[in-house]
């Protein structure tokens, strides 16, 4: 945060956030009628209404010129092009060529990526299709019914978020599991439901060095070979990854490998082979679809003015909240059953991008960086945490995500859901006043006294602020473009915040840890004198409770 330029457009918010402060978001609506006119975005079917927030046509203007100060769009434009924007592994993040279909060159270390990504998009949807199609065939020469994924973080995420929110176009016949946790419940759970004789595993690593995707795949290899012998392996494994070398190693054969590469974040990879899971579930058409969401995105994202740019206005409004008002929390509400992985994929990609509090020279930073993500599908949450979100001390900004309308669901059903949707918008900006309250009570009826005693355990301050993405139905493309919308939002508040977005070095030290734990946890011998007394007193009691 050292350009004088930034250090002022940060300044003029912080004094703008000081003029606005008391002004209410229902004030907003109520002194502007063009309000929601001016505070949307259309992109084809989908609409981005962030009419709701506690902001005005000035703090958008100086929101945007904080973006000019941090010269987001050359530094969008140097992602694109291939330049070194993954500072600390010296990599670009060039994910936009897996979904880019034309095939227009894109250049990573000065080479054009896209014959190989192509060729290597056309190798895995050629293989998806034969499992699909059942041209490819078990060890005992059955079809697959069964699909299991092994793999972890950016390797699992992705294609189980996007399995469970496409189940509709996945064939019936296909069974799409998600082995992830080195806990063994989790391969031996997925084991008790499928017939091996049928199943074909995926082992997703990009660098096939992972330990709970090695521990599993390892493990479900031997349970291959234990129910249909070791030469079953080869028909029943194949495997995605960035290094060919261990995949060869571990026995999958040269045609079962998919590849990718170094330039591929992990939680960036769904639109790689690290979709070959999904992409034999739904099939090449509805594949290459949800890669022309991503597609369709990007070429927003490089063409729209950034005031009418839906990924950057997503930036800019989130940075608003955390570094002027500071909320710590964004909520992601999914009026969307199928989306029910979503936030969870959210987390990984918002929360390990930006958590971060060095800038890329190393600089420790004096500006609050990425909120807590979270969220669940509604209208369930509204029966859980939603009573925080509107009476809580805490202000937590929520994106409600809604379809017009509902893939193989009862419509009259799907009204009900739209309605409760716009309602939780409306209460949170609108709330409900003292007075409205106690006129409620009084007309139904109840004491002065009691009045006063109930009254203000019911009253909504309202002033809480949100957006809502409407779509018209979750197909593949609107499952690409939403998840493209959040990838480009990341980035630019990574931009603002001047963070590596693409790292994730706060994920090692625990794995060191784990290592160096783990011949204490499984000898009860071991010596854990060199512990904290809090680690060695939990060794200790695990040792007593398992037993001699
Ligand atoms: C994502 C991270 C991380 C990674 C997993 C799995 O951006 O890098 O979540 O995807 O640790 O790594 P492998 O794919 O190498 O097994």
């Amino acid at each position: 945060m050292d350009s004088p330029d930034l250090s002022e457009a940060l300044y003029a918010l912080e004094a703008h956030h000081g003029d606005i402060g008391d002004m209410t978001i229902a004030d907003l609506f109520a002194h502007d009628p063009r309000r929601f006119a001016d505070f949307h975005v259309v992109l084809d079917d989908l609409l981005f209404d962030f009419s709701k927030h506690r902001i005005e046509r000035t703090t958008l203007k100086l929101l945007l010129d904080l973006a000019g100060a941090a010269r987001l769009e050359a530094r969008r434009d140097a992602l694109f092009a291939g330049a070194i924007v993954n500072k600390t592994e010296r990599r670009p993040a060039l994910h936009m060529a897996l979904r880019n279909m034309s095939g227009t060159p894109m250049f990573a270390d000065g080479i054009d990526v896209m014959p190989q990504v192509l060729a290597e998009r056309r190798k895995m949807l050629a293989f998806a299709e034969a499992v699909r199609g059942g041209a490819l065939k078990s060890a005992s020469g059955e079809c697959f019914t069964h699909i299991v994924n092994i793999g972890i973080g950016g390797s699992d995420l992705g294609p189980a978020m996007a399995a469970r929110a496409l189940s509709p176009f996945v064939s019936s016949h296909l069974d799409l599991n998600f082995v992830a946790n080195v806990d063994g419940a989790d391969l031996a759970d997925t084991l008790q439901r499928i017939d091996l004789a049928r199943t074909l595993f995926v082992v997703s690593s990009k660098t096939f060095t992972t330990l709970e995707t090695m521990t599993n795949a390892r493990a479900a290899r031997q349970a291959v070979i234990d129910a249909l012998g070791e030469t079953a392996v080869s028909a029943q494994f194949c495997a995605v990854s960035t290094a060919a070398q261990e995949v060869a190693s571990f026995g999958i054969r040269d045609d079962r490998r998919f590849l990718f590469w170094d330039w591929v974040g992990g939680r960036y990879s769904l639109w790689s082979s690290i979709g070959l899971s999904l992409a034999i579930g739904i099939g090449t058409q509805n594949f290459e679809d949800f890669l022309r969401g991503g597609e369709d995105i990007d070429k927003h994202f490089l063409a729209a003015p950034l005031a009418a740019n839906i990924p950057v206005l997503m930036a800019l409004i989130e940075i608003w909240y955390r570094d002027f008002w500071d909320y710590a929390a964004q909520a992601v509400i999914p009026y969307d059953q199928r989306l029910a992985r979503f936030p969870a994929y959210l987390q990984q990609l918002e929360m390990e991008s930006n958590g971060k509090s060095v800038d890329l020279a190393g600089a420790p930073l004096d500006i609050e960086t990425g909120p807590i993500i979270f969220g669940e599908p509604g209208t369930n949450a509204q029966h859980a945490f939603f009573q925080l979100f509107h009476q809580g001390t805490a202000i937590v900004p929520v994106d409600f995500l809604l379809a017009a309308t509902s893939i193989a669901g009862d419509p009259k059903q799907h009204h009900l859901l739209v309605a409760n949707c716009l309602a939780q918008s409306e209460a949170l900006m609108r709330g409900r006043s003292l007075a409205e309250v106690e006129a409620k009570l009084t007309a139904q009826g109840l004491a002065g006294d009691a009045i006063a005693a109930l009254a203000p355990h019911k009253v909504f301050s309202g002033n809480r602020p949100s957006s809502t993405l409407l779509y018209k139905s979750l197909t593949p493309r609107t499952l690409g473009r939403l998840i493209a919308l959040y990838e480009h939002k990341v980035f630019v508040q990574s931009v603002i915040w001047n963070i590596d977005p693409f790292d994730q070095w706060g994920v090692e030290l625990g794995k060191e840890l784990a290592l160096r734990l783990a011949p204490l946890v499984a000898d009860p011998q071991a010596s854990t004198a060199m512990l904290d007394s809090s680690t060695a007193g939990l060794i200790a009691h695990l040792r007593g409770l398992r037993g001699p």
